[in-house]
């Protein structure tokens, strides 16, 4: 068992990129150069357009915008807006989700994979399940995920979820979620000109738009998403580039909605299909994905995963890709142009995430079935248009064992210790492993890709200095993706663990580093958290647990950072958020919402020393509770 470094996955985009250059394509590598040094101004948050006396500056000589407004307000106010992006993103792919389980029917093609899960929060959320059929249950429960989008009273349901000490100090600090889209609307008419410039309301707020993503929106996208495609189990599955076949059609998927690449499985799978693959000269149908929608197919079908965001250009430039189907959020613009370098066809499907130079196929869920179909069937025509003179696909994947929802992790770790822990079906297993020392923590692995840091070289180098120091990382997004084609998710990956976590993957027979899912599974985490905070009778903040982002990019990030810092979790960040012009605002996050939420941010762009500090910090939070 070896990894994979990241010096050879370079090497491979290299030649990728030779390929690039002979059919004139672009790439983000000279984007880069093009686009740097960047903008002082826009990197240090000072730079105010929110109305049209501006663009203002903060320079020495005019250290107010016209209206007068200070460095603080306009660093806290681009912060809140970059926040609700986020917030609003997550939580209306969300709503999509609750809408396909509006649409669900036994006849199909959406179908509740996941009646228990339904059944349980439905009594969560006071409806009566007795005799019901499931599809009025499933029905009955979509308009009531679909009205925590637009509740008139009230905070968001999910929140009961959390422990009661969690709860007291999101009522306090007055964060507690109301609809999830008011509090989009409200963290945008309070950076609207003229209303709110003082930094403490504005971070407040951001903290409360966050939560409304990640104990909202988010956590509606998890669970809702569970029901209809099934709750993830460990499955085995492969990742990197080379999980592409060059003698098969190859479909990529990429976005987030796993209402559209689950149809796409569904029928790349089917032997009319592969039969019409044959008669076209392939030897089969290979889906693979990039992004949160490879995570979700890869975590419930063993879909594999061809690659993480900086990757996605990639894909096309291996020649062998008949069609890159695409539906929210992550995607480059670049894919259009550059498909037409290929033979490639770039397919849009969501009036969400409409492109220059793609094929637009609307999506809805009454035509999913003919609408998957019709893609299938376009990737298979597109197969004899292929150059073979422009094939390579770098000969580059790994093994990796995904689909640890929090379900699927207290199932497994049950049994790990053979004390007197007999209370199965909880958390308690895990925290015995971590109170006597044999795990001494855990880090959450979050987050993007981001050209300002050598791509996927911190999440790899962070995880793997981690877990030789018995710290499980749980991961999900392009970070799991990263770890993935490293080859940390591979059970063999125990043996770079120190000796306690590399007990315990044997004993679980587990990676060490678990796949937990896509971005909005984040919520999963926070579910995880809470779970441990109960079963131990600690509070969340006081568990020896960590977050870290340290190749963010999205609004998204920014807001799950939010969440994940307002539900107790100090949060790492490997990128700053625009937030270094002004002092006020960078000393909040830091240290001020300590005092607020029991957690804080720290940012720190030294990956040795971004690593340091959380390991730190988890020990510090273990001789607090004395263990
Ligand atoms: Ni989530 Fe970041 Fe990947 Fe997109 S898919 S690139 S937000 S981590
Ligand atoms: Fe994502």
């Amino acid at each position: 068992f070896k990894l994979t470094t990241v010096e050879e996955m370079e090497a491979a985009t290299e030649k990728l990129l030779e390929t690039g250059k002979k059919v004139g394509a672009d790439g983000w590598q000279y984007r880069v150069k093009n686009q740097t040094p960047h903008c002082k101004f826009g990197e240090t948050g000072i730079c105010c357009k929110i109305c049209s006396m501006g663009p203002c500056r903060i320079t020495p000589k005019a250290p107010k915008g016209i209206c007068g407004c200070d460095a603080h307000g306009i660093v806290a106010r681009n912060y809140l807006k970059f926040t609700a992006g986020g917030s609003a993103t997550h939580s209306d792919h969300g709503r999509e989700i609750c809408n396909t389980l509006y649409h669900a029917k036994p006849e199909g093609p959406y179908k509740v994979k996941d009646p228990e899960k339904l059944i349980r929060i439905a009594k969560e959320w006071g409806v009566e399940t007795e005799g019901k059929d499931i599809y009025d249950l499933a029905h009955e429960v979509a308009i009531l995920g679909l009205s925590e989008y637009g509740k008139v009273f009230g905070h968001q349901n999910f929140l009961k979820r959390a422990p009661q000490h969690t709860q007291e100090i999101w009522e306090r600090e007055e964060i507690a979620p109301r609809a999830i889209d008011r509090e989009v609307s409200c963290s945008l008419h309070m950076t609207h000109m003229g209303c709110s410039s003082k930094p403490e309301a504005l971070i407040r707020q951001s903290l409360r738009s966050g939560l409304s993503d990640g104990w909202g929106g988010s956590m509606a996208g998890t669970e809702f998403s569970d029901v209809l495609f099934g709750t993830p189990k460990p499955v085995d599955t492969e990742a990197n580039l080379g999980v592409m076949n060059k003698d098969n059609v190859n479909i990529v998927v990429h976005g987030h909605d796993p209402s559209l690449s689950e149809m796409i499985c569904e029928y790349a799978d089917d032997p009319e299909m592969i039969a019409y693959a044959k008669s076209k000269g392939a030897k089969g149908i290979t889906v693979s994905g990039v992004c949160c929608t490879s995570n979700e197919v890869a975590m419930r079908r063993g879909i594999p995963m061809a690659g993480n965001f900086l990757q996605q250009e990639n894909v096309v430039l291996t020649g062998a890709c008949e069609a890159i189907v695409v539906d929210v959020q992550c995607i480059f613009p670049a894919l259009g142009p550059l498909s037409k370098c290929f033979h490639t066809k770039f397919v849009t499907t969501s009036p969400i995430a409409q492109m220059p130079d793609s094929e637009f196929i609307r999506f809805h869920a009454d035509t999913a079935a003919e609408n998957a179909k019709a893609i299938v069937k376009m990737a298979i025509d597109n197969f004899e248009n292929r150059n073979p003179d422009l094939v390579y696909i770098p000969d580059m994947k790994q093994k990796a064992t995904v689909g640890y929802s929090v379900e699927a992790i207290v199932k497994t770790l049950d049994g790990v210790t053979n004390s007197q822990v007999d209370e199965t079906g909880t958390t308690k297993p895990l925290i015995e492993c971590i109170t006597s020392g044999v795990i001494r923590g855990a880090v959450a692995m979050v987050g993007c890709n981001n050209p300002k840091i050598r791509p996927d070289y911190a999440h790899i180098e962070l995880m793997k200095k981690l877990i030789a120091n018995d710290i499980i990382v749980v991961a999900s997004g392009c970070s799991a993706q990263a770890a993935a084609k490293a080859g940390l998710m591979d059970k063999e990956a125990k043996n770079l663990c120190g000796a306690g976590l590399k007990r315990v993957c044997e004993l679980a027979d587990i990676p060490p580093v678990l796949h937990m899912g896509s971005c909005v599974d984040i919520s999963r985490m926070m579910i995880l958290v809470s779970e441990l905070a109960k079963d131990s009778g600690l509070n969340i903040s006081q568990l020896p647990v960590v977050g870290c982002a340290p190749e963010w990019m999205s609004e998204k990030a920014v807001s799950i950072g939010n969440y994940v810092v307002a539900t107790g979790i100090d949060t790492f960040l490997g990128v700053d958020p625009y937030v270094s012009g002004s002092d006020q605002v960078s000393k909040l996050l830091t240290e001020g919402l300590r005092d607020w939420v029991e957690a804080a941010y720290t940012v720190e762009k030294d990956i040795e020393k971004l690593v340091d500090l959380m390991i730190e910090r988890i020990e510090e939070k273990r001789t607090a509770i004395g263990i």
